[in-house]
């Protein structure tokens, strides 16, 4: 890790500087959110890494927006260098955020990272190989206006037949989604996948439990600097090295990567753009139905289910988009209601 770093090189862009104006208090200095915690947070300006606390103000504001702070957010911040905790006064506006909706009844959000250059949706060519799993975590990707790309570990595991197969199923249903395959046990495919992290670039490690982020961190910052180490975890998939909070770490070249833990319920809200993008086929086929308001369900006319029934869109992907449709709908009207209720 190269330590101290400037401001610049710890992904403070000139979006963050221009927020920089006269209204910012003496003594108030920008730093970064690293880590999480109950209570209080991690924040680091690329050199000195602090614990901090927020003012009353910024809880309360946080309450009614449900806008916590996140990993990747940027603060100004005082008492940076005396004290206990350093003072989170305020929080810089974000470029994007990256969010699902929590789990329980109740539709909210949570985010699980600030300012990102772009998503990486970690998922596995093993036993949990699962494609609508897969383009469930695209889509929260898509939604947040975020440049996605899928990695596929543990390519060690799989016959080079079925791999080639598995890749090219992947590659038919993501058709506009860059897309590598490695493996952190044997290498193979990590030098590719190394030179997608740029330094002072953000990016973002998402997807299930057990597929294999925190090993690839592990695998990117070398021997020497293991930042978690992972000895044999159960062969389902969990264990006690699972991956409990978000965190920043700085790779060797200065790049900047978040690592998160895999998401339990991945539920839906809002997503209504991101299901545009990660099925922009289906979705630019659409305009060919027969009605405008085609539910794409044994419609007359229907021109998505006619490319289903010939053959030249698979039936699983469709599937899967019908299903996804579905629960935005369900979302969408229990935001709703909940609207109602509240006035
Ligand atoms: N065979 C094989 N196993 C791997 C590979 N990468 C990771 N594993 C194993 O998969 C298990 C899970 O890896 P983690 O890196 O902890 O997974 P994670 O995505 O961080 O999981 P959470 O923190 O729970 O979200 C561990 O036992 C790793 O040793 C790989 O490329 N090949
Ligand atoms: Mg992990
Ligand atoms: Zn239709």
């Amino acid at each position: 890790m190269i330590t101290p770093m400037t401001l610049e090189q710890f992904g403070f862009t000139p979006w963050f500087q221009k927020q920089l104006d006269a209204s910012v208090s003496e003594g108030w200095k920008p730093a970064r959110i690293t880590a999480v915690h109950k209570g209080w947070c991690d924040i680091s300006d690329g050199d000195d890494t602090r614990p901090a606390k927020t003012t009353g103000k910024l809880r309360r504001a946080a309450r009614e927006t449900n806008d916590y702070l996140t990993v990747g957010d940027w603060v100004l911040a005082s008492n940076f260098c005396e004290g206990d905790f350093a003072m989170i006064h305020s929080v810089l506006e974000r470029q994007n955020t990256l969010k699902r909706k929590t789990a329980g009844k109740e539709v909210s959000h949570q985010l699980i990272a600030a300012n990102i250059d772009t998503a990486f949706v970690v998922h596995t060519l093993d036993m949990g190989f699962n494609l609508p799993k897969l383009e469930r975590y695209l889509s929260i990707v898509n939604e947040s206006g975020i440049e996605p790309v899928v990695l596929l570990c543990k390519k060690d595991l799989l016959p080079a037949k079925e791999l080639k197969a598995r890749l090219a199923e992947v590659e038919a249903r993501l058709p506009n989604v860059p897309v590598f395959a490695f493996s952190n046990t044997s290498g193979s495919g990590l030098k590719k996948v190394q030179k997608l992290f740029e330094p002072a670039k953000t990016y973002c490690l998402l997807g299930a439990s057990g597929v294999g982020k925190t090993s690839l961190i592990n695998s990117l910052l070398g021997e020497e600097d293991l930042y978690f180490t992972l000895p044999v975890r159960e062969s389902d998939g969990k264990g006690i090295h699972t991956t409990t909070w978000r965190e920043l770490i700085v790779l060797n070249n200065g790049a900047l990567v978040i690592d998160t833990p895999g998401m339990r319920e991945l539920g839906h809200l809002d997503t209504g753009a991101g299901i545009k993008d990660t099925f922009d086929e289906l979705t630019a086929l659409a305009v060919q139905c027969q009605f405008r308001d085609c539910a794409h369900t044994k419609t007359k006319g229907c021109a998505i289910e006619a490319a289903v029934e010939a053959g030249t869109i698979p039936k699983a992907r469709y599937e899967n988009f019908i299903r996804m449709r579905q629960e935005t709908a369900a979302n969408e009207r229990s935001v709703r209601e909940k609207g109602w209720k509240n006035k």
